[in-house]
């Protein structure tokens, strides 16, 4: 931990030994059972933090319930202004919180910051939409009449989030939410706590500064158990879950059966589309990158190459080869390319894959495998495998989160690799590579990819925060991010005035006393 300035960071971050997992803002509540946090770089325990008991859940809804009250009257730009400031607390904790992410989950350095950079990003944008929540007029069919829509603040926003992307999808989230007048209570992953806590430290700041009551930034810790409270809680009217589609599945169905709202951002089985005309200088980098980036842990990582059988050669060289120069080890090294998975289950999920892909008939192309020995003590590094298979494989069809990459090879017009591409149960993210413009265009057209996200000549992982970020079908239908993301933040009032002496009813529907 002494090296790569670990100890620093965790300092700088407020990170203890034992930190408390419950907070209001700036108030911390004791918890019961302690999580402890095991980093996959090392295997070293980095700190523990303790679990949100009943009773405190109770005491955190009762502390947001009231700071809506008056977060809400504060003029939207104020509210902007706040997330402006953290913002700028983010752009100077960039460093400390982007190692603490490499280090508590395992991706690179530069993607570790990466993802601090989306939270700064998303602040900026939150900021600007801060002064357009605007809503719209409408013309009545009735004279002397005017209609319009507004956009009121929706209340308690309950976030659910996974270790892959352990700050960043918590500020997308929550810089929308703060704008709209949202409140917000966080359940962080109990893979990655200590990024929780240490998220709670930067905002926890800036309300003090500003003033600010508690309530308006909460956390909560803890297992599934703890995400219960807030999915069968009717107080709290929108549900935001990223994670995997079992996960999904649930939270979706306890939340509808009260009417909530949720907004889920479920798994991926993400694939580009290799045509003959694709250029190998973009196609080698996009499809590489997109498969071992945060060793293929991000919902949107590439999982298959759909390659023409007249390039599927070449394509396949040129791609095995650059698997031999990838760097896997200590992540917050930076000559390292790839770091460890999570944990030994997710390695042993990702042995297990292997073997099914191989049972099923696939041909193992760049052999996979745990490393072991100096460096790899943690057990958790894994080499990225390469397996040609075919799209109905049942483990092709299953997101495995890991570093595994599919090669499946089409024939005949782009139709037919779209149809594999849509040939999946999830939606997230997809991608062509192809200098055919009409092929392009297919594949953005309503009959081409079912996705969420659909990319030319870019792979399928890395979006901006100015999109609306999810996908269809299991993935779940929910939008976060960009776009008008932020309408889900709040709820939808339509305003009919009448400014006339007279009646008239609607549908020039006749009712004479
Ligand atoms: C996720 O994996 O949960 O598009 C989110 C990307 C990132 C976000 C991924 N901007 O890969």
């Amino acid at each position: 931990t002494t090296s790569f300035g670990i100890e620093e960071a965790l300092e700088q971050l407020g990170i203890k030994d034992v930190n408390h997992g419950t907070s209001t803002g700036n108030k911390w509540f004791p918890g019961g059972e302690e999580i402890a946090s095991y980093s996959p770089v090392n295997g070293e325990l980095i700190g523990k933090v303790t679990s949100t008991t009943k009773e405190e859940y109770e005491q955190v809804i009762a502390s947001a319930q009231k700071a809506f009250l008056s977060f809400r009257a504060m003029p939207a730009p104020q509210r902007g202004e706040i997330v402006r400031q953290f913002g700028n607390k983010l752009r100077e904790m960039k460093e400390p919180l982007g190692k603490l992410v490499s280090y508590e989950m395992g991706k690179s350095l530069q993607e570790g910051y990466g993802e601090v950079q989306e939270m700064i990003d998303i602040c900026d944008f939150a900021v600007g939409l801060s002064r357009q929540l605007n809503g719209q007029t409408i013309p009545s069919e009735r004279p002397g009449h005017v209609m319009r829509e507004q956009w009121h603040s929706l209340g308690i926003v309950g976030i659910i989030s996974a270790f892959n992307f352990p700050v960043a999808v918590w500020a997308w989230n929550t810089a929308l939410a703060w704008v709209c007048g949202d409140v917000c209570v966080w359940k962080g992953s109990e893979k990655a706590p200590l990024c929780t806590v240490a998220c709670q430290n930067i905002i926890a700041g800036v309300l003090k500064e500003n003033n600010l009551p508690e309530g308006i930034s909460s956390i909560i810790n803890g297992d599934y158990k703890v995400g219960e409270m807030m999915t069968t809680d009717s107080r709290i009217p929108l549900i935001s879950a990223t994670g995997s589609t079992r996960m999904g599945r649930i939270v979706g169905a306890k939340v509808a059966e009260r009417f909530g709202k949720s907004l889920l951002e479920l798994g991926g089985n993400n694939a580009i589309i290799i045509t003959p005309t694709a250029d190998l200088k973009v196609v080698v980098p996009g499809a590489v990158f997109g498969a071992v980036g945060t060793c293929g842990q991000r919902c949107t990582s590439t999982r298959r190459l759909i390659i023409h059988e007249s390039v599927y050669d070449k394509v396949r060289d040129a791609i095995v080869g650059a698997y031999k120069q990838i760097v896997i080890g200590n992540p917050l090294d930076e000559k390292n390319h790839v770091g460890p998975l999570i944990d030994k289950e997710s390695v042993d999920t990702y042995l297990k894959a292997i073997e099914k892909a191989k049972a099923e008939g696939g041909k193992v192309l760049v052999e996979g495998g745990v490393l072991e020995g100096e460096g790899f003590e943690s057990g958790c590094y894994v080499k990225p495998a390469i397996i040609e298979a075919e799209n109905s494989f049942k483990i092709v069809q299953h997101e495995t989160f890991a570093p595994i990459l599919y090669l499946i090879k089409y024939s005949g017009d782009v139709e037919n690799a779209i149809d594999m591409q849509n040939g999946v149960a999830q939606g997230l993210s997809s991608a062509i590579m192809t200098n055919e413009l009409k092929e392009a265009e297919k594949f953005l057209s309503f009959a081409g990819s079912d996705c969420g996200i659909a990319n030319v000549n870019i792979g399928t992982s890395g979006a901006e925060i100015g999109g609306a970020f999810g996908g269809e079908k299991e993935t779940g239908g929910g939008r976060e991010s960009g776009s008008d993301a932020w309408k889900v933040y709040m709820r939808r009032q339509t305003n009919t005035v009448n400014y006339s002496d007279e009646l008239p009813l609607a549908q020039g529907i006749k009712f004479d006393l």
